[in-house]
This record gives structure tokens, sequence and C-alpha cells, in this order.
């Protein structure tokens, strides 16, 4: 290994020893970039790694609410301020009872290279709250929101920080954190927050961005492949805000989606009917257990549907970090799979990312595969300075342009560096984070 690289690896094993998912992002990063630091030995005198690696700030604070029956609860909240490089702090809320500030590190860390990969004007946080909005009513959730912005307000804004959706966090959250926001502020900053409402600024396309990005790259990958959708056999993990939209626009280009999950178990359905998934999941917020009887067909088990013995050819893992280890791994492959492509952040450990190498299998990480979500959130706030509304049609057509040119920067980055035409992982970590390094270095920034 790079020693330089080594070095700076080892030190933040030693300071964050109990972070484990930021020290399993560092690693599956700073491990794919050694090129980049073989050839740039003078980064090593400018500090460029630990710079990038710590966060510019971390904000944590406390957040009471009060539930329905008069009880009050204190929760933890956090906004990882990763980097303001190449333009304000994005990056979405996670609200899940397993947040913690090592795990929005590691989301933060990711998200500075994928929104660099974007081509468009932002930097990388994250943050968060171990509040589980599972179970609560509206008015449990609007008070934990309220409570939540009554901090961040002080923190964030359209120059600044501009947060949005992520696991727990959906339009009913993002309209109670801007409604606070506003109330607080006193001034309509509609750039301020992403993931809006259609009716007070949000854009058209951002539900489906991250979901149909995905499939926009799959395509990319395809084709540069000579690998064609019709009729593969497709498992989409998770049936959340990316996983249905996955689906859906999975679907549209005929591929076979024959199985989706939750967080307690999986359905399996030769012919799956998305409107029934989206009742239980978006009107219901329901289990999957409910699919059977709902769709009148298809079957419902406990547990991950990663040990399951599915035949398909296509993986899109859109539910949650680590999902898929080593034997999950190969199981997947032994049962079929050629190409996996991540919509959620992180879902393969790098063991599995491993056995995706050996058996040479078409991955597409996160940070490039999901970055249609973030990227039509920078057109939501490009819409909100112009004070305009594009059509659906217009937004989808600048997502699809983004997501090739995302692709076409990972095919430079394989010409450039004389990477295999499959490592997409090397590619993607090293195109984000040299521009990342390039703007840190032209902007002197120590
Ligand atoms: P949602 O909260 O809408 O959906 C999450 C889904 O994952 C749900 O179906 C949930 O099940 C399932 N899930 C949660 N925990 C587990 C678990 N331990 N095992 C199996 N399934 C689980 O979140 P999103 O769809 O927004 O996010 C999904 C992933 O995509 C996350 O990694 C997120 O960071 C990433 N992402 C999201 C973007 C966005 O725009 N929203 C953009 C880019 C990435 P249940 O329904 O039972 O809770
Ligand atoms: O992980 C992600 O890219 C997101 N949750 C979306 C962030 C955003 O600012 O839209």
């Amino acid at each position: 290994m790079n020693s330089y690289i080594e070095k700076v690896l080892n030190e933040f094993k030693v300071k964050d020893a109990s972070q484990p998912e930021f020290l399993q992002a560092l690693e599956e990063v700073l491990t794919s970039v050694e090129v980049i630091f073989d050839r740039h030995p003078e980064y090593e005198k400018m500090a460029i790694l630990e710079r990038l690696c710590e966060p510019e700030r971390i904000i944590t604070f406390k957040v009471p609410w009060m539930d329905d029956e008069g009880q009050v609860h204190v929760n933890r909240g956090y906004r990882v301020q990763y980097s303001s490089v190449l333009g304000p702090y994005k990056g979405g809320i996670r609200l899940h009872p397993s947040v913690t500030m090592g795990m929005l590190k590691f989301l933060g860390f990711e998200q500075i290279f994928k929104n660099a990969l974007t081509t468009l004007p932002i930097g990388g946080g994250k943050g968060g709250s171990d509040f589980d909005p599972k179970g609560k009513s509206d008015t449990e959730v609007m008070r934990f929101c309220q409570s939540f912005m009554t901090e961040l307000y002080r923190h964030i804004g359209p120059d600044v920080d501009v947060p949005a959706g992520d696991m727990g966090t959906g339009a009913r959250e993002i309209g109670y954190f801007y409604g606070q926001y506003r109330r607080i502020k006193g001034v309509s900053e509609r750039g301020v927050l992403t993931g809006k409402g259609l009716s007070y600024g949000g854009s058209l396309a951002r539900k489906q961005a991250t979901g149909y990005g995905l499939v926009y790259f799959v395509l990319e990958m395809m084709k540069k492949h000579g690998m064609t959708p019709e009729g593969k056999r497709t498992i989409v993990s998770g049936s959340g805000n990316v996983a249905i939209y996955a689906a859906e626009k999975a679907m549209q280009n005929d591929l076979k989606v024959i199985a989706m999950s939750d967080s307690k178990g999986y359905i399996v359905d030769e012919n799956l009917c998305l409107d029934t998934v989206k009742t239980i999941k978006e009107i219901n917020r329901g289990s999957l257990c409910d699919y059977p009887a709902l769709a009148g067909h298809g079957t419902y088990h406990e547990g991950s549907v990663y040990d399951a013995e599915l035949n398909a050819e296509v993986v899109l893992p859109c539910a949650t970090q680590n999902e898929i280890n080593k034997e999950r791994a190969e199981r997947i492959i032994r049962n079929g799979c050629v190409l996996v492509a991540e919509g959620a952040n992180m879902p393969s450990d790098n063991e599995a990312i491993h056995v995706y190498r050996e058996k040479d299998i078409l991955f597409a990480p996160g940070k490039a595969a999901n970055a249609g979500g973030v990227a039509t959130s920078a057109l939501e706030m490009s819409q909100n300075s112009m004070r305009l509304s594009w059509t659906f049609e217009e937004v989808d057509e600048k997502l699809k342009g983004i997501m090739k040119a995302i692709h076409a920067q990972c095919e430079d980055a394989m010409n450039q560096y004389d990477l295999d035409s499959r490592n997409y992982v090397a590619a993607a970590n090293i195109a984000g984070m040299q521009k990342v390094i390039d703007a840190m270095i032209v902007q002197g920034d120590y």
C-alpha cells in the first residue's frame, strides 16, 4: 500500500476506533486511490488526506420532544459539515435508532465525492438523529422535527448547508423541518432544504431521482459491457424511497423485478405489483408481510432477501449499509448475479466488494450509482434560486444527462489511470477525489 495512505489510515484507526462504519468507508475509499498519491508525492507535505478525512465541523445537540401522552423524550441530533470546498455542505438527514456520529461521518465522507461526481456546486455533509419515526403519530413526528430544527436552523442556509431526505426522512419530515425554519427565520429561503413538497418549492422528479438515476447508470454500464436489460431477473432490496423508484424504472426498461424487501422480510413474486408495494409503504407505512393478501399473489418470508436462494442476474441493494457481506455476495453470484449496482450507501461491505472483483462482477458503488438523488436536489436548489419550476421531463432529462456524465467520468478515470473497465470503485473514487483535491489546492485551503 502507498505509505502515506497507510500512515493516515492507521492514524484514523486509532483516533476513531469506536466508529466502525466510518473506518470502513475510509478504507474502501483510500485503498482504491493509491494511483493519485503515487503520482503526487507532494500531497503528503500538504496533508491533503488528513484535511480531506477530517470533517470541517460537527454539531451535536439535544432534541427534546413531547409524545402524545405528555411524556418528554430526549434524542441526540447531529450535523456533520464535512467539506465546503465545492459548495455549501449538502446531504440528507437520517432518522433511525442506529444513528451515531460515526455512521454520519461515513455518510458525510462518501457524500463529498458523490457530490463532486455530480459536477454540480455542492460540498458534502450529513445529519440525523437516533429518533425512530416508526410507530410515531404525525403530531409526534412534527414535534420532533420542530425541536430538531429549533437548534439546526442557526447552522444551515441556502448558501451554507442544505439538508435533505435520507432513511426515515421523507416529504412529511422535510415539510415540518421547513415550516419551523421559516417560522424562526421569518424569511422565505426555499433553497435551505431539498426534497420539499411541490407547493412550496420542491422539484418534480426529486422523489424518483435516486432510483431512476440508479437505473440510468445501470443502462450505461450495460451498454459499455455489451449487455441488454430485457428480461434480466432482478432483486431490489428495500422498499423505501430509493427502492420503489429503482424498481419502477427497472420495470420500465424491461428488467424483471422478482423480489423486494424491508427491515423484517422480503417478498418474491414473478408478477410483482409495484402499486401494492407503494400502497403498503408510501400510504399505510406498513410491512411487506401484507403484500400477498393485498396483491393476491406472491409470497412473504422473514429474514434477509440475500439469505434466500433466488435466481437473479441483477442485484440493486437499496435498503441500508452492510446488507451484503462475503457469504451473501458469494450466494448471489452462485445464483446467477452478474451485475450489482448500489442504490443505498455502502450496502456491500469491503469483503463483498472483494468477492465482486475476484469474480468479475460488474459493480457500481453507491457514490456513482445513487448520485442522481443529490444531483436532483442541486437542481431543486437551482430552480429555487431562479424562482421557477422545470417540468418533470426537463428534470428527468437533466438527471439522465448527469448519470451519463458520471459514467463518462468513471470511464475517463479508467483510461487515464489504466484501470480495468469493470473497476468502477477505483474510477469513481479517483474522479471524485481528484476534483476535490484540485479545488482545495487552488483555494489555498490551509
Ligand atoms: P427509506 O427510509 O425510504 O427506506 C429504507 C428501506 O430500507 C425501507 O424499506 C426499510 O425497511 C429498509 N431497511 C431499513 N433497515 C434495514 C435493515 N437493517 N435491513 C433490511 N432493510 C432495512 O430510505 P431511502 O430509500 O431514502 O434510503 C435507502 C438507502 O439509500 C440509504 O442507504 C440511503 O442513505 C440511500 N440513499 C438515499 C437517497 C435518497 O434520496 N433518499 C439518495 C442516495 C442514497 P422498513 O420499511 O421496514 O423500514
Ligand atoms: O445519500 C444521499 O445522497 C442522500 N440521502 C441525498 C442527499 C441530498 O442532499 O439530496
